[in-house]
């Protein structure tokens, strides 16, 4: 699919992180679609400009939203809005490492000077933050995001809408179900159920928010 015209949903940080990496591999953002017509985004040289809302993108052909917003409870209310829109391909800094076996879904991100090695699964709408580890055979779920410097062992599987804090360790062959929240720094030994939040070394549940 060739996208014509990418518009981010969203136009703060994140946004912001997505422009810079789109910018640097050479991707055309047509416009940003923010609450805020004086968005953070705006602040950046080459920032495309402010479009109407939604109706903007569902109506026009060869729109292709992506999402540029970092709160994932919203981008999963977001997903479900857009419905069969077709989102854009990934936007993947040129400084990361992508194997050439690996795999990342429409309306991915991929930060600068992240990994995703061999034969790793990234699904749709997914978040793969500055400088993140995603070794071999990993799947990382719909709408889900590991931050920066987080580190996923081989074979590890990450489940729907769920966040890797910032620098947390997941070891190789665990798997962390749906929602879940690994807390920034954790060091996750044993499979995480849905819904849990696990923080701490080794990684302990203090909550279960499902
Ligand atoms: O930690 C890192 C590396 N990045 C963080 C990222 C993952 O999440 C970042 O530091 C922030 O914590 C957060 O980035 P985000 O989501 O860009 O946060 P913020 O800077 O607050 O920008 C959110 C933007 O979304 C604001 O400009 C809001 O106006 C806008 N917004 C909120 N709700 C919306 C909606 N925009 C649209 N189009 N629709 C909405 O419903």
């Amino acid at each position: 699919m060739t996208d014509t015209h990418i518009i981010l949903i969203g136009g703060g940080g994140h946004a912001k992180v997505m422009l810079d990496a789109a910018l640097c591999a050479g991707v055309a953002i047509h416009g940003f679609i923010d609450d805020d017509p004086d968005a953070p985004i705006t602040k950046l040289r080459g920032c495309p400009g402010h479009v109407g809302g939604f109706d903007e993108v569902t109506s026009r052909t060869g729109c292709c939203p992506i999402l540029a917003i970092g709160d994932l409870e919203l981008r999963a209310r977001l997903i479900d809005r857009f419905g069969d829109v077709d989102f854009a391909s990934p936007i993947i800094h040129p400084s990361a490492i992508v194997s050439a076996s690996a795999g990342i879904a429409l309306g991915g991100f991929v930060g600068p000077g992240a990994v995703v090695n061999a034969d790793a699964k990234v699904c749709s709408h997914a978040i793969i933050n500055s400088g993140a580890i995603v070794e071999h055979d990993v799947r990382v779920g719909i709408n889900a995001h590991v931050g920066p410097r987080a580190a996923l062992g081989g074979g590890v599987v990450v489940g729907n809408h769920t966040l890797i804090g910032i620098g947390a360790v997941v070891l190789p062959g665990v798997k962390i179900g749906s929602s879940v929240v690994v807390g920034g720094g954790a060091v996750v030994t044993q499979d995480v159920g849905d819904g849990e939040t696990v923080v701490g070394v080794p990684a302990r549940v203090v909550g279960v928010g499902v």
